[in-house]
């Protein structure tokens, strides 16, 4: 916490469907097509812990919807959209659910998988949205947890993936069963037109993010946008190939939220921004690339209030030289971050602009209004009676308001100072 210091004056309903199992299940260890099954919730006792695969690929459209206990545990692999014009549908809103064998969202057709809450494990094998050209895909998650291995979104040209999580936990790690593969434990957007948008909490855990195609293959218009999430990129090490890699023609929108890159990858980061891959709508420069030495943690996030009004002022976001907290560039006697909290101008002088100080009842008072914009800073007072020995003054204004307030009387004089705290 830096602290600034300011001489202000003196003074579910479930259907029935037993019979219909009888009717399509008639293989437990081998593939089986549900058709026009819809609606099966919860999911039956007696296919709990069997190996098989589901496809969903009805008429119209055909899905599971499990939202109650029992749970899931299935150790097959589940398509959904298995033939062209259909669509198998997957929602997830309880329970603990795992599948053994991964999960095709738009196989060839239409897939939809949703999570709203409960946890969905995919313990070995991959992900993928949308896999073969004409295909779509969208995995919309908006809570629950998310555990996998490999997810991929659009891999084939004409492809339509789309990954929207705007809440809930997604963890992808390595655990696929064929390590030769080299995209174990990304995330990557392929060929097609490939999507992804995070506004909740993404975690790739090991290896990297890939925003582009196989290398060799033809790329399709792809877009990543971030709004307020957190994308964590660990696992990489320097060794590693780099935990992110920029495609051309593959663009970030990054208006908000964090990414947290285990990794020194500021170089690639800096080159991506140059070349118009990670951007901001409100310009690049805005956008925060921070290195912790410590833990080599490369940290991209929007930069604080404080730090667009150092950019808007100086054109820098850096607590340092002009623009530096404690510099009084224009010689007005108020320091950057008062400067800031009360919102004057760094550069002309703003002397007398600051609240005053009132003396009524045998107290001294200030009191203020935080202005609009303002954010990330708080405000204090320190009292003295002979500006040597200072002691804190309560802030006894609520919300945007800020009053203290001290007695004076039975003392001579008194100072009254104001402190601007970044936060
Ligand atoms: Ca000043
Ligand atoms: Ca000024």
């Amino acid at each position: 916490m830096k602290k600034t210091l300011f001489l202000a004056a003196l003074a579910i309903a479930s259907a029935p469907f037993a019979s219909a199992i009888t009717c399509n299940w008639s293989n437990t260890l081998g593939n089986n097509d549900f058709g026009a099954f819809s609606n099966w919730s919860p999911v039956p006792a007696t296919f709990q812990g069997n190996a098989f695969d589901i496809n969903l690929s009805g008429a119209n459209r055909s899905a599971i919807t499990n939202t109650l206990a029992p749970s899931l545990a299935l150790s097959g692999r589940v398509r959904l959209g298995t033939q062209v014009s259909r669509m198998g549908e997957l929602l997830i809103s309880g329970g603990t659910n795992t599948f053994g064998d991964g999960i095709q969202v738009g196989a060839t057709g239409t897939g939809l998988f949703t999570l709203t809450s409960g946890y969905v494990g995919f313990l070995s094998n991959f992900t993928t949205i949308s896999e073969s050209s004409n295909s779509v895909g969208t995995l919309a998650m908006s809570g629950g947890a998310f555990v996998g291995d490999r997810v991929t979104a659009a891999t084939a040209l004409g492809a339509s993936g789309t990954i929207v999580i705007t809440g809930g936990d997604v963890t992808i790690f390595p655990n696929d069963p064929t390590p030769s593969l080299s995209t174990s434990g990304s995330l990557r957007l392929g060929s097609g037109a490939a999507q992804l948008h995070i506004g909740g909490t993404a975690q790739v855990t090991a290896q990297t993010l890939i925003l582009g195609p196989v290398p060799g293959t033809p790329m399709g218009p792809g877009l990543m946008t971030m709004s307020n999430g957190v994308l964590n990129l660990t696992g990489a090490t320097l060794t590693n190939m780099p935990p992110i890699i920029f495609c051309p023609g593959r663009t970030v929108d990054f208006e908000g939220g964090v990414w947290n890159v285990d990794g020194d990858v500021r170089g690639d980061i800096q080159q991506a921004i140059s070349a118009g891959l990670l951007y901001h709508s409100a310009g690049n420069d805005w956008i925060r690339v921070t290195f912790d030495t410590t833990n080599t943690v490369v940290k991209i996030q929007q930069p604080t209030a404080l730090e667009s009004w150092r950019f808007q002022y100086f054109g820098t976001i850096e607590d340092a030289g002009d623009a530096a907290n404690a510099a009084d560039p224009e010689n007005d006697g108020i320091p950057n971050l008062v400067e800031f909290a009360f919102a004057l101008h760094p550069l002309q002088g703003n002397a007398g602009q600051l609240p005053n100080c009132t003396v009524s009842g045998g107290n001294l008072t200030i009191e203020f209004t935080q202005p609009g914009g303002v954010s990330g800073v708080s405000y204090g007072a320190e009292f003295s009676t002979n500006l040597m020995n200072w002691s804190a003054v309560a802030n006894s204004g609520t919300g945007a308001t800020n009053v203290f307030t001290v007695s004076i009387e039975s003392q001579p004089r008194g100072f009254l100072r104001l402190l601007a705290i970044e936060q």
